[in-house]
Formats: structure tokens, sequence, C-alpha cells
């Protein structure tokens, strides 16, 4: 059933916009005219915009800003990563399914997604705002083949993936802060939380987690959150279709990790740099034992920050929240 509904999508898709007579639909799925009529009317039910004229057939005319596993597919040119689509219009947090399912075998480039969440949450156990509908709340499930202690990487990796995709939808350029978030104009727009699951020296899997405000106001903003925090319409003045953002962000993802695996960090670091926002300035570094100040340097080849203090000494960071 959803199986026949993913091909007619696919069909739409490729048909970019043209109509397709329900003669060959029929054909292409294998199903009866009133089959189709049916299919055709659920995906309307779903908010797609149909149109059906005689003699010509149906053609798609508007997808709905949602983020159902239809919307996703419809027009997703990857190969592995979002081919498995879970969602859930409320989930207490994408993570938490993600892990589940990622336990229960699924595979590389399974993607859990909701439009709501109720425990979203940030590093260590700090709190991601996820209301209903605006934004897109998302983990994927990677299984790859390097050792543990590289998997912070991957979040810089993303950070790339997601900057790109960003640029690419709205032409607005955003800075990427080390190590886990985007920024556009200096407030927090995406934030990206890596989980590994592993024995000291193999991955069994990594959960990428991201959040990205896309659709809102500033008044839907938390007061605690209001100063700090941005969305991409309110920065771009328009709404964003949230489904075409996700497709660019897995196809780059995808173009990223296999040159990543292929070549290894390096190429990534690159792009990486081109987006850094705190290069070359000063910053304050919290990590779990203390305060420090100083420069950022960059990162080394390794995705880890290196910072200079008054005393012209380096400081190589792993993990910490930094202030610009
Ligand atoms: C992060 O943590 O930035 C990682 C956020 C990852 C969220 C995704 S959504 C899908 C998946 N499922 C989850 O449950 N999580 C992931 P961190 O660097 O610790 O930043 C958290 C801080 O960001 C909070 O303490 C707030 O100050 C701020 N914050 C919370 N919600 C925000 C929002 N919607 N937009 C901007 N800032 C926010």
């Amino acid at each position: 059933q959803s199986d026949t509904r993913r091909k007619l999508l696919e069909l739409f898709s490729e048909a970019n916009g043209e109509f397709i007579s329900g003669q060959k639909i029929s054909e292409m799925l294998g199903c009866s005219r009133t089959a189709v009529w049916k299919h055709i009317e659920e995906l309307r039910k779903e908010g797609f915009e149909l149109e059906a004229v005689r003699r010509l057939g149906y053609r798609i005319v508007k997808a709905p800003d949602k983020v159902t596993a239809n919307e996703i597919h419809l027009g997703l040119k990857t190969e592995t990563l979002g081919r498995h689509i879970h969602f859930e219009e409320e989930v207490t947090s994408t993570q938490q399914i993600a892990l589940k399912l990622a336990y229960e075998g699924a595979k590389e480039g399974t993607l859990v997604i909701a439009e709501q969440q109720t425990a979203g949450r940030g590093r260590m156990d700090r709190k991601w705002f996820s209301p209903k509908g605006t934004g897109i709340w998302m983990s994927l499930i990677l299984r790859p083949p390097i050792p543990p202690q590289k998997a912070p990487q991957l979040t810089l990796l993303t950070a790339v993936a997601i900057a790109q995709a960003i640029q690419e939808i709205t032409d607005i350029v955003p800075d990427i802060k080390w190590p886990n978030d985007i920024l556009i104009n200096g407030k927090k727009c995406v934030g990206i939380l890596t989980e590994l699951q592993a024995d000291p020296d193999r991955i069994h899997s990594v959960i990428v987690g991201i959040g990205i405000n896309v659709n809102q106001t500033i008044e839907q903003f938390p007061e605690e959150i209001r100063a700090i925090a941005t969305s991409l319409s309110i920065e771009k003045g328009e709404r964003i279709q949230r489904a075409k953002l996700i497709q660019e962000i897995l196809l780059r993802l995808e173009y990223l990790y296999k040159q990543y695996l292929q070549y290894g960090f390096r190429p990534i670091k690159l792009l990486w740099e081109g987006y850094a926002a705190s290069i070359g300035k000063e910053i304050v570094a919290r990590t779990l034992t203390g305060t420090m100040k100083g420069i950022a340097l960059g990162i080394t080849d390794e995705g880890v920050l290196m910072l200079e203090d008054e005393n012209k000494q380096i400081h190589y960071i792993h993990s910490a929240d930094i202030q610009l």
C-alpha cells in the first residue's frame, strides 16, 4: 500500500509537474484505474494539491509543507540516506527512537523525523525547543567504519552539509560555530547532537540528531532563548519548504560522507573552515574542567579545536561550549 504510494510519488517527481495519464500510472503501478484514483485521494488528504484533467491525467501542483515520508521521498536524490524514513507526528525525542531502531538493526541512512518533540534535547541533557510544524527535528542512523574516537568529526561534517544546504535553498551564508551550532547573524538556527554506540574499538551506530528552526516567528520562541535564537524564515523573510531543505541536506550529507570515508577528514576540514565563524577571533571555551580564554586558531586535521591562550600556549579542545 505505502509502497505503491511511494512509487506514485516517484512518478510525479520524474514528471516534473507535467501531466501523467491515468492509463500510464496504472500500468507503472500495476494496479487498476480505480486504485490509482484512490491513491490520489489519499495524497490529497495528506495535503498534496493534485490537478486532474480529462484525457491528460494527473499532475502535482503543490506538495504540502509537511515532513512525512512521502514529502521527503518526493524528489529525493540520495542512494542511501533517507531511503528508510520513520515519521511520527509527536515523539519525546527522535534520538530516542533512532537509538531503538539502530539497536534493532536499522539500516544505515534510516531517518527518524517528527513534527514535534516533547522532550527534545541538546548536549548534556539541555533542552531543545521543538514546537509543532515549524522546524526540522530529525535523527539519522549512520554506521561508519571508523574508530570511535573519530566520531566527533561527523558533527563537523554534518554542519558543513547543513550550511551548504541552507545556502543553496535560502542564499544566506550561515556561520558554523564549533562544534555543533549553525548561526545566522550571530543567532542560533541549527543544533547538532551526535551520539555514539560503540565498543572501545568499533562503532555500532552513530545517531546524528539535527534540529533546525525553519518557519518560526520571533514570538514563537520561548522567552529564555528569544535573544539567542533565530529561524530561517525570520532571516530570509519568507517561509521555507522544509521537505526541500531536508532533501538538500541529505544529498549533501551523503556526498560528504562518501568523500570522508574515502579520503578522510581533510577535504571536509577545508569546507568547514569556509563557514567557520570563530577562527582568528577571541573566544571563551567552557569545558568540563574549566574555562579558557584565547584566540581560536582553527581545527586540527582531526577536527579538534586549537585555542591559543595569552601565554601563546596552544590548547587542544575536544569538547566545550564556545562563547564568541
Ligand atoms: C544542541 O545542543 O544544539 C543540539 C540540539 C540537537 C537537537 C536535535 S532535534 C532532533 C534530535 N532529537 C533531539 O532530542 N535532539 C536532536 P546544545 O549545544 O547543548 O544547545 C542547547 C541549547 O540551545 C539550549 O540550552 C538553549 O540555550 C538553546 N536552544 C534550545 N532550543 C533551541 C532552539 N530551538 N533554537 C535555538 N536554540 C535553542
